[in-house]
């Protein structure tokens, strides 16, 4: 199976993840993030992540293809609940993370942002969502204030560093490890410890990279 991504996708994340969980071989490409035509000639928009199958037939959205994975490729390992109050807390990190991120994505030497046209797309594209990235680095101080305290609030939630929950991988795994993994790409983050360990002990189980080591 070959999966199609950007490194700083978050839902590409997931889809690495169900891989790197189950430790199934895949082969991975990473798109420059101005090509249109690959994905669109695979599922008729442009979008990652995209699972081309061993049939030969591609499909896209991250969480049926880590569905997809799950059910058919050995033991399934998740259970589909999230807890609501999870759900709150990551679409309140949500809502503003994005401020943080990509201004700093251009920044870490991504495989998608090989070319200044990539670049450039990538830089035109969110401009139009965030507004001007120098800005947005320059606010940090404001987002990070609100961050660090909602991880704090986070922090009450994670259960187990192996599995959210507490109990058992789940879809809340899925959805929360790709969006602090991007959390680490940004100094200045005050991770509180069950967060850090649980970061770091799922980067090792779903084999991803983190970003400490370069973080701006
Ligand atoms: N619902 C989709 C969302 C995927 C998505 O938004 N991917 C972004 C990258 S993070 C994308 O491909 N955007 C188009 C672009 O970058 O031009 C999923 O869960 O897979």
């Amino acid at each position: 199976m070959k999966l199609y991504v950007y490194e700083h996708c978050p839902f590409c994340v997931r889809a690495r993840m169900i891989f790197g969980l189950k430790n199934l071989p895949f082969e991975q490409e990473v798109l420059s993030n101005d090509d249109e035509a690959t994905p669109t000639s695979l599922v008729g928009k442009k979008v990652v992540p995209i699972l081309v199958k061993d049939d030969g037939t591609a499909m896209p959205e991250s969480l049926d293809i880590v569905k997809y994975v799950d059910e058919n490729f050995g033991d399934k390992l998740l259970t589909e609940q999230i807890r609501p109050e999870l759900e709150v807390q990551l679409k309140q990190i949500g809502s503003y993370y994005n401020h943080l991120l990509l201004p700093r994505f251009v920044k870490l030497g991504l495989a998608e942002y090989n070319t200044q046209s990539a670049l450039n797309y990538f830089i035109q594209k969110k401009t139009k969502s965030i507004g001007d990235f120098a800005e947005n680095l320059a606010n940090t101080p404001q987002y990070l204030d609100k961050l660090n305290r909602d991880l704090t609030l986070l922090d009450n939630l994670i259960l187990a560093q192996d599995k959210v929950n507490g109990e058992q991988l789940s879809v809340e795994d899925i959805i929360l490890f790709p969006m602090l993994r991007n959390l680490t790409c940004v100094k200045g983050v005050i991770f509180p410890t069950r967060v850090k360990n649980y970061v770091d002990c799922m980067a090792k189980m779903s084999k991803i990279d983190l970003f400490y080591g370069n973080a701006v």
